[in-house]
């Protein structure tokens, strides 16, 4: 086989993704938990102001109502020290629990968590809290993202937090149902620039249809996909697991792309377009690229998911 993962990773090596969110995020997590909560507040506050949050269904929360009935019961002292117990990635109950929630569950207990600190049910950042100098200049750094990176500064910041979920194992795991994939006849069907690819085309009709099971069987069985500032998810079951885990809902939206040969009869596809996540929905457009390595029966034996650095990367399709 000319391609392992490691070298499929370097496919289209002039793709400039936004090093700014992982640089920003390196910052953040340098700072105290006191620091980085009132941060996140500001940042969440200022960013209210133009683009609104879409409340979580009831099905995302009815996994994280128990640990959020717990800590509305609780004094102001004690909220506080939970919250920062999470910042910290402390070792307790709750800090387990929250560990073991997928992506789109601990962003809707934070959601829920931030509705009731406005309401003052649950402790508020105390008035006039002074950020530290270091706080404030991450501040800045995320006023000065564009919104895509801005919201994927705060999913990231929040998954991050809690007790590490590797050292819980994978029973502990707890995600949202999986929705029933969309009615054939409902389906839309992307077009692309460039693009006649029928598993390129495949993969992104399944994926806004939900339709996991179709779409898993684009892959081969030792295929990986490399989600934005992550390594690899390797292997058709581990891949399978994270769609249906991290997946639904989201809508891609494709522009351009571009077909080329590489060894052995493999294929290398670049393709750049929009994400919206259901959190944001249109109000949100991520400037994303696919980096796709077909094998030569035109399976995804690669596919590589980059948050652009700017708006001008969409036109870059240099090989
Ligand atoms: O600490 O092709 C308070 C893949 C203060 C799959 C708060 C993909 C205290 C393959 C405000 C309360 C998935 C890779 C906190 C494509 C405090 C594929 C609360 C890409 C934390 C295309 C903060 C998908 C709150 C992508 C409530 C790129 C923050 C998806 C909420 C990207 C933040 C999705 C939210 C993103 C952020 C979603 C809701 C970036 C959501 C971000």
């Amino acid at each position: 086989m000319p391609f392992t993962i490691d070298s499929a990773r370097n496919i289209f090596p002039n793709t400039l993704s936004a090093d700014a969110v992982p640089a920003t995020i390196a910052r953040f997590t340098q700072l105290s938990a006191e620091d980085q909560l009132a941060l996140i507040w500001f940042a969440y506050l200022e960013m209210g102001k133009t683009i609104t949050i879409a409340a979580p269904g009831a099905a995302n929360m009815q996994f994280a109502e128990g640990t959020m009935n717990e800590i509305k019961q609780m004094g102001f002292r004690e909220q506080s020290q939970v919250m920062c117990d999470l910042a910290n990635r402390a070792d307790t109950p709750v800090c387990r629990t929250y560990g073991s929630w997928s992506a789109n569950i601990k962003l809707g207990f934070w959601y829920q968590l931030g509705k009731w600190m406005e309401e003052g049910i649950v402790a508020p950042i105390p008035e006039g809290y002074q950020l530290s100098a270091n706080a404030a200049a991450v501040l800045q750094a995320i006023r000065n993202l564009e919104s895509g990176q801005q919201i994927t500064v705060l999913r990231n910041s929040v998954v991050d937090m809690g007790f590490d979920p590797n050292k819980l194992g994978n029973a502990a795991r707890v995600a949202e149902p999986v929705v029933v994939p969309q009615e054939l006849s409902k389906r839309t069907q992307v077009t692309i620039e460039g693009i006649d690819n029928a598993t390129v085309l495949n993969y992104m009709n399944n994926m806004n249809a939900n339709d996991f099971d179709e779409l898993i069987k684009l892959f081969t069985p030792d295929g990986a996909l490399q989600p934005p500032f992550q390594k690899p998810i390797v292997g058709k079951d581990a891949v399978y697991r994270f769609f249906r885990e991290d997946c639904q809902n989201l809508k891609l939206i494709p522009e351009r792309g571009v077909v080329e040969p590489a060894e052995d009869g493999y294929t290398q596809i670049k393709v750049t377009g929009k994400v919206q996540t259901p959190w944001f929905g249109a109000a949100v457009g991520m400037n994303m690229a696919w980096r796709f390595l077909l094998n030569p029966e035109g399976q995804i034996f690669f596919v590589a998911i980059d948050l652009l650095a700017s708006p001008k990367e969409l036109l870059n399709l240099v090989r």
